[in-house]
This record gives C-alpha cells, structure tokens and sequence, in this order.
C-alpha cells in the first residue's frame, strides 16, 4: 500500500533543507537577539521567519493540517496535539548556538496523525546533515541508514546531556546532582551538543549511547524522536514511564538497560507541561 504520509514528509525535507539555508545565511551576518522565558533562553529573527515559511508553505499544501511551532506558541497560540495531522515544529534548536556560531543548530519537523509520530526530519544545517525517519520505515542521515549503538554497558557508553535555559537554583542542583551521579557510575564521558535534536540523532547515529534531559519542549525533540525508534533506539520518561511529548522529559537511548540505569540516577522535577492550559 503507497505511503498516505509520503508526500508529506518529503515537502518536509525540501522545506527543512530550504529553512537551513536561510539559517546558514543568517550565521554569517549580524542578528537580532530577543528573550523568551528567561534572560538565557533566545529568539531571532530568523526562527520566527523560519517558522512563518515552514507554516505557509504546508498550509498551501496541506489546508487541513494543524501546527504546534515553537515561535508560534511563544506569540500566544495553544500548544495541544489533537488527532489531526500535525506538523511540530522547531525553526531552529540551538538559538544559542546559533546565535553565537556553535555548529550544532538544526531545523525540525515533526509530523503526528492521532497523536502518533509518523515521521521526523533534523537537518542539522551548519553541517549539512539531513536526519529523516519514517515510522516502520528506518531511519537514515544523508540517505545512510542509521543503527543505534549496541553497548549494553553504561560504563562504556558516552551520555549526553544540557544544562538547560533555566538557571533557577533549586533546578540547577537537581540537575547538576543527576550528572554527577552519571558521570560516577562512571560513563566515559558526558556530552552535550547545545541542541536536544542533534544529541538525539547522536544516539540514533550510534555516536552517544543516551541523551536525557528535562525542560525541553514538543518541538525540540518530536522529529528525532522518530528517528532514535527507527534506528533502533528507545525512548522512555525520565521517571521510566512511557515518553510524553507534551510532558518536557525525555530519556532516548540506545537500549532499555542503559535507558532504565540512566533513569535510575535521574533527580525527576516536572516543569509545566507544553499542554497546560
Ligand atoms: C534548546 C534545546 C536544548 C535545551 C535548551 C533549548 P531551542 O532548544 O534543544 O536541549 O537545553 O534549553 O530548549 O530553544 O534552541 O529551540
């Protein structure tokens, strides 16, 4: 039976590929920087244009379908995932990065149908990877398939990690605590690309055995959500339960024992959830 998604997901590789020049663009020339929730958490113009072009773009295409993006959501829309086909997406994971030449900033697209992933697409546009995944369909970068590693010791395994856009003290313990606690299982090392996406593609890539953080939100890790299952990854809340889009926690890593001995070290909060009303 043809892919009732094909189309869409291909629209959404030549959009993402087309919003990555204008991010690359935007790297060499002098930016606007804004605040959003904190006086760490940035915003461009270019994530805003980003997104402005994403949106019109799919709504000639596809009238019917919903959005979730993170600019959008910022200038006051609702975030809530219905079952309508929804496209989630991220203009630029890594504004920081961005803003200050950092290599890692992605765009990202994610697509749901009745609150299902059905496929992600990162393209990591400074070093012009292109990340897809297909549900049922395997994941792929540049067009290589993509297999997770197959460590199953957390001591031999590479974790990945951010410090986050809050700097809230009591959140900052919980979080410094949890990454002592897994640098001393001990891990080889502890990483962190400046973007929840790409350090997701890692474990998909097979790079970095797990990633987890808490704060991030729906845009930033729906699309490579599919992509770290597709290549055989898993993903699971930081407290073990299954993973909630809408809930800014996330654990996705290579297999379930490195996920489950991850989660074991986690000092879990809960922010507000991207759905709250
Ligand atoms: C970023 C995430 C990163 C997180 C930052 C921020 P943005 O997304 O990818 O993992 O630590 O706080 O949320 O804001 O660049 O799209």
């Amino acid at each position: 039976m043809a892919d009732p998604w094909q189309d869409a997901m291909d629209h959404a590789v030549a959009l993402a590929r087309k919003a990555g020049t204008l991010v690359r663009d935007a790297v060499q020339n002098d930016m606007k920087v804004m605040l959003k929730s904190t006086s760490v958490d940035l915003v461009t113009q270019t994530d805003q244009k980003v997104e402005k072009l994403i949106i019109e773009s799919v709504t000639k295409k596809f009238p019917t379908h919903c959005f979730i993006g993170e600019e959008s959501v910022a200038a006051g829309e609702a975030c809530v995932l219905t079952d309508s086909p929804t496209w989630i997406i991220d203009p630029v994971d890594g504004t920081t990065n961005f803003v200050h030449g950092y290599p890692f900033v992605a765009v990202c697209i994610g697509f749901a149908v009745n609150k299902q992933l059905e496929f992600g697409v990162v393209y990591s546009c400074i070093e012009d990877k292109m990340y897809t995944g297909r549900k049922g369909k395997g994941a792929f970068c540049n067009g290589e398939a993509l297999q997770v590693s197959d460590q199953r010791d957390i001591t031999q395994s590479i974790v990945a990690s951010e410090f986050g856009s809050t700097r809230d003290p009591e959140v900052m313990d919980k979080v410094f605590s949890t990454m002592r606690k897994v640098l001393c299982l001990p891990v080889h090392g502890l990483r962190g690309a400046g973007s929840a996406a790409i350090n997701m593609c890692h474990v998909a890539a097979g790079s970095v055995e797990a990633y987890y953080e808490t704060g991030i939100h729906c845009w930033d890790f729906a699309a490579s959500a599919v992509i770290v299952s597709e290549a055989g990854g898993v993903l699971m809340d930081v407290e073990g339960g299954p993973m909630d889009l809408m809930s800014r926690r996330v654990v996705a890593a290579n297999c379930q024992v490195i996920a489950e001995r991850i989660v074991k070290e986690i000092d879990a909060f809960q922010p507000t959830r991207d759905d709250a009303a």
